[in-house]
């Protein structure tokens, strides 16, 4: 049986139990990771944590632990499980108060770290490519949750994940207040139009996610230019390739987005290109 780390020490899975007046539980108040193993090794962790403790600031949550003690009783979980490639879980909720809002009520902040295999998209999306359609649920405003923050509450990203899943899609474009795009539900977005390849910045109101600053720089070693701006569903139905990058999905082609099909409908060579270099660059 898994081992998780909670609070202090390593459970049985079917242990680890937390409060429901955990102000996680009862309002979604924490913050967490989604971090892969790769050869046993922890992918980009202190990008990670820095990540973690950035949202943690943001929303005022005191982490109780250093980040140090934090970065150990996560090795500590992946050599207690085994996991050679897999998936990290890191939570951390304001921890227990009572049945009002106020966060200060909460004395110590709860920690809990999974790890564990992970479930991937099945090889023939890879291969084939993805369907994606245009959420009207719209991304996170600046001036609401920052979207920047990875926090507990993702019922926009999971609202906008129904509007594709209902379309029989397997992803959703999600849209910032300005109309322009911001991301996928739990990916960034890229497109490639005549070689070069666009991004929207996190201003537009998309995760600052760590694969993609990965793929950005193995980009720029190919001698691709990358880059940062505003993106319309005009650019995205009218480019010649598409991919979205996230911890899990790794780089993963679109090939329709709401109906158009994007290049020549199949994953296109720069985006198979970064796949593959991305694949290896993790790995090695
Ligand atoms: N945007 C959002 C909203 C995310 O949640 C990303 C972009 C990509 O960021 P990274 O740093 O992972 O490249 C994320 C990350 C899952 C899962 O189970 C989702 C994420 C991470 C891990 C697992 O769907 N989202």
């Amino acid at each position: 049986m898994a081992k998780v780390w909670l609070d202090g020490q390593l459970v049985d899975e079917d242990q680890a139990k937390i409060s429901i007046f955990d102000h996680g539980v009862l309002y979604g108040d924490g913050v967490f990771e989604g971090i892969r193993v790769y050869n046993g090794k922890i992918f980009k962790f202190a990008e990670h944590l820095r990540r973690l403790y950035e949202s943690a600031k943001v929303i005022r949550l005191k982490i109780k632990l250093t980040v140090e003690e934090l970065a150990k009783a996560t090795e500590e979980t992946v050599r207690a499980n085994n996991i050679d490639d897999g998936y990290i879980r890191l939570v951390v909720t304001r921890g227990v108060g009572d049945l009002g809002l106020n966060p200060f009520f909460c004395k110590n902040s709860t920690i809990f770290i999974i790890a564990d295999h992970i479930q991937l998209y099945p090889e023939k999306l890879y291969k084939e490519g993805m369907k994606v359609v245009s959420a009207s649920t719209v991304r996170n405003h600046p001036q609401s949750i920052p979207p920047q923050v990875k926090s507990l509450n993702y019922l926009n990203n999971i609202l906008a994940k129904i509007e594709a899943l209902d379309a029989g899609a397997d992803e959703t474009i999600m849209y910032n207040h300005q109309g322009y795009v911001a991301e996928a539900s739990g990916d960034n977005i890229f497109i490639v139009k005549d070689g070069d390849i666009y991004t929207p910045p996190p201003q537009s109101g998309s995760l600052p996610g760590i694969t993609r600053a990965v793929v950005i720089n193995i980009a720029m070693q190919e001698n691709i230019e990358v880059i940062e701006r505003e993106i319309t569903r005009y650019d995205l139905y009218t480019a010649d390739e598409f991919f979205l990058t996230g911890t899990a999905a790794e780089v993963i082609g679109v090939v329709e987005a709401d109906s158009r099909v994007i290049g020549d409908g199949k994953p296109g060579p720069i985006t198979e290109l970064l796949r593959k270099k991305f694949f290896e660059y993790a790995r090695s």
